[in-house]
């Protein structure tokens, strides 16, 4: 998403995880998890979606989406970048996986952990457009996806008033893309 609104050239290549393909030798060589995504940059290569999106606001962002002038901006937007990689993967994404993918696992407490952190969100959100400062940032679209796929996990993001308008407000933006089941860009 973030490739799209910097209006970058880029080619996606899917990999067949239900074949195993992120665990295969030429894929651990570029990420030793075994996890996507994965970002080849002219062999500059970078794993997990929250270092690529710093990587891509640093090098491409022309002093927008990351903050990096600012210590305490700064500070504010790994604090999110981080809520992502945690209470949302936590709650949101695995609620999704395992309606999704039929895996066997905890439902209801992931659920539970994502009505927490939807709530903490929302909470943050009132009175406020963006997560951190006036504008877009990387902070934003790390936690976007999560809350905007979280209704495949069974829960209606739509509920939670303030992420609402928030996630309208991305899907606003110039070079939103859409993503299998999110909604196409206004
Ligand atoms: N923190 C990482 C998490 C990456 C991740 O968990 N990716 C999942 C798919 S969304 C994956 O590749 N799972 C396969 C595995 O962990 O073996 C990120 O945000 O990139």
């Amino acid at each position: 998403m973030l490739l799209s609104l910097l209006d970058l050239d880029y080619e996606t290549v899917p990999i067949n995880m239900a074949d195993m393909a992120h665990k295969a030798p030429e894929f651990v060589a570029l990420n030793p998890l075994g996890q996507v995504p994965v970002l080849d940059d002219d062999g500059d290569i970078i794993r997990d979606s929250q270092a690529i999106l710093v990587y891509l606001a640093a090098k491409y962002g022309a002093g927008g989406w990351l903050p990096a002038d600012d210590p305490s901006a700064l500070g504010h937007v790994s604090e999110w970048l981080s809520f992502s990689a945690n209470e949302m993967l936590h709650g949101c994404a695995v609620s999704r996986a395992l309606v999704l993918f039929n895996r066997e696992g905890d439902l209801e407490g992931a659920r539970s952990l994502a009505r927490r952190a939807l709530s903490v969100l929302d909470s943050h959100l009132a009175g406020r457009d963006w997560l951190v400062g006036g504008s877009p940032t990387v902070a934003d679209i790390a936690n976007y996806v999560y809350a905007a796929l979280v209704h495949q996990g069974g829960i209606n993001p739509h509920e939670f008033a303030h992420v609402s308008a928030w996630l309208g407000r991305v899907e606003a933006l110039d070079g939103y893309i859409a993503m299998a089941a999110l909604p196409a860009p206004n």
